[in-house]
């Protein structure tokens, strides 16, 4: 059983991160969506949002769970025989830091990073870029997935101003 872990904030997930997501559940029998909880960042949803959003535009992928983890991305991986982590890389300024992780993640628990390129639609998309058009009105539908794109117009514009 091949199994590989896409990990991240999520805050919220974008169509960028569904890109990955679709692409890995074609090529492992089985992918964990794992939300990291990061106790000194608090996101604009909290985690059991970002994990409905996940599970709602995941449903399709009858390999794909989402669950959400504490501490080291390796600790998870050997705790629950992931021996793949996969990182969607959208440009040269994801690579430098990515790189860096993969390698402390390699030398602590032998645990091997694949990097898998953006689709080009997607390359320019980050979860706070969303959040910032959301914020001042912008139409954000081209880029989340509608559940997100509802849940951020509630959070954001709860008035409809
Ligand atoms: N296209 C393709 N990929 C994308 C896009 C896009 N438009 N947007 C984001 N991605 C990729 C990112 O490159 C990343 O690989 C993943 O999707 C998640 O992105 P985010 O922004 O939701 O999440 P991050 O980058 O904040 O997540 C960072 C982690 C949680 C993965 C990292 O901090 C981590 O592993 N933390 C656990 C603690 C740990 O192990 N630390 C030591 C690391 S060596």
């Amino acid at each position: 059983m091949r199994r590989a872990i896409c990990p991240g904030s999520f805050d919220p997930v974008t169509n960028g991160h569904l890109d990955i997501i679709g692409r890995v559940a074609d090529l492992y029998d089985e992918v964990v969506v794992a939300v990291f909880v990061n106790q000194a960042k608090t996101g604009l949803f909290g985690l059991d949002e970002r994990i409905e959003m996940l599970e709602s535009v995941t449903a399709r992928y009858p390999n794909v769970s989402v669950d959400s983890f504490q501490g080291l991305t390796v600790d998870y991986c050997r705790e629950h025989g992931i021996s793949v982590i996969v990182k969607g890389l959208r440009a040269v300024s994801d690579f430098d830091y990515e790189l860096q992780q993969s390698q402390m993640n390699l030398g602590l628990a032998g645990v091997e990073t694949l990097f898998m390129a953006t689709n080009p639609l997607y390359s320019f998309l980050s979860s706070s870029l969303v959040k910032d058009v959301a914020k001042w009105g912008g139409d954000v539908s081209p880029h989340v997935p509608d559940v997100v794109a509802e849940r951020l117009a509630a959070r954001l514009r709860p008035t409809g101003a």
